[in-house]
């Protein structure tokens, strides 16, 4: 099992273990399909979001919403904008909450999101919805209802989790791991808020590795130490992040980077609820397409199947072989973890970081999750059962 984390809630809300799991396993349904997919959105503008059905007969389906924005309206679009592509966007009065589930009648079945009004875009996304497609399916042609597909409405740089550790004093929830706690009995530094502007960072976290448990036959840290993700990147609109990329800015303070660590793990994400509650974790290590000398960088990972990401065994006999795009989709849908590895050299060393994002594709690249993964993978506890949690 990977060990304890961040996250709690997710996994204790999908109830692995319990009975009601196993009917929600063999009831999911797989056709029709309501994507999750993005949608960019800017201060004070109405926004126009596509809602993307599947089903393999490719008849028409009808879309209803599910839940209501936490925050913001959503509206019908209006004859105008159906008739004309022009303003105003919405119809006069929101969708209310006593009228769900919602049957869409815009035929392109679009929605209209009006963001709070006067309210500026933060780093993470404004927030999301639900919908779902019902569609006939089989020789009955019996009208089958999808399972939710999510709409997340990002801000207007497509981001759906970022800390830029703006607030004085504050990590933003950041932490640290693999240190140990005291040094020649004074308490580690740590994780500390750096409030000035060093190079192309400006208010920005710093960790400082202040101990190095070497094994002294290969000189290698024993115990490497991370910066670990806020509770703001482990939620469930991380799954639109597939296709798109985490980013950070990264820069070493001091530390001797001809002296590296091996592996160096850059960037590990983890979910604990994935392969039927086993856990799952991908790894982002140093390669050759992917170097770092401790230079002011703004590193950029890719969310994808190409992105080189290593899906770990969980065995330490068996090799990482490349994660396969629903492994990485399973694990964005269900985020516990993510950390970045601070301990890259075998010395001592010092790492600010700054900026962290994580970015959907733009609206026209939208949706961007695999359709097979959102159609799920089937259960190695039980091969009866299909279900993305199980990929
Ligand atoms: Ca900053
Ligand atoms: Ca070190």
């Amino acid at each position: 099992m990977l060990r304890a984390v961040l996250c709690l809630a997710l996994e204790r809300a999908l109830g692995f273990g319990t009975g009601e799991i196993s009917s929600e396993l063999l009831n999911y349904v797989s056709n029709p399909i309501a994507r999750h997919t993005a949608c960019r959105v800017a201060a004070n503008s109405p926004t126009v979001c596509l809602l993307e059905g599947s089903v393999t007969t490719n008849e028409l389906m009808d879309y209803y919403i599910l839940t209501l924005p936490e925050e913001g309206l959503l509206y019908e679009t209006s004859p105008n904008f159906r008739s004309f592509g022009s303003a105003p966007l919405m119809a006069p009065e929101p969708i209310a909450f006593y009228q769900l589930p919602f049957l869409v009648t815009d035929p392109l079945h679009q929605v209209v999101y009006v963001p709070p009004e006067n309210k500026w875009p933060t780093q993470s996304a404004w927030t999301s919805f639900t919908y779902a497609v019902d569609a006939p399916v089989g020789t009955e042609r019996a009208m089958v209802r999808s399972e939710p597909g999510l709409v997340v409405l990002t801000n207007p740089d497509g981001q759906i989790s970022g800390s830029d550790f703006s607030l004085a004093n504050s990590a933003d929830g950041w932490t640290m791991s693999g240190q140990l706690e005291v040094v020649d009995g004074v308490p580690s530094q740590g994780l500390r808020h750096m409030s000035h502007s060093w190079g192309g960072l400006s208010n920005y976290i710093s960790g400082v590795d202040e101990v190095q448990s070497l094994d002294f036959a290969t000189g290698i840290d024993l115990a490497k130490w991370y910066f670990e993700a806020s509770q703001g990147f482990c939620k469930k609109e991380l799954a639109v992040a597939y296709g798109g990329y985490l980013r950070f800015r990264v820069r070493g303070e001091y530390g001797n980077f001809l002296e590296l660590n091996d592996p160096l793990d850059w960037v590990t994400i983890e979910c604990e609820s994935c392969d039927s509650g086993q856990g799952a974790r991908i790894v982002r290590f140093i390669d050759e397409t992917l170097r770092w000398v401790g230079d002011e960088t703004y590193a950029e990972f890719y969310l994808h199947e190409n992105g080189r990401w290593s899906y770990d065994p969980l065995n330490s006999a068996a090799q990482f072989t490349y994660a396969t795009s629903c492994q990485i989709a399973a694990i964005l849908t269900n985020v516990s973890r993510i950390a970045i590895l601070g301990d890259f050299t075998r010395g001592g060393e010092g790492i600010g970081l700054d900026d962290v994002t994580v970015v959907s594709t733009g609206t026209a690249e939208q949706p961007s999750y695999p359709l097979e993964c959102q159609q799920g993978c089937i259960c190695r506890h039980n091969p009866a059962m299909v279900h993305p949690t199980c990929c």
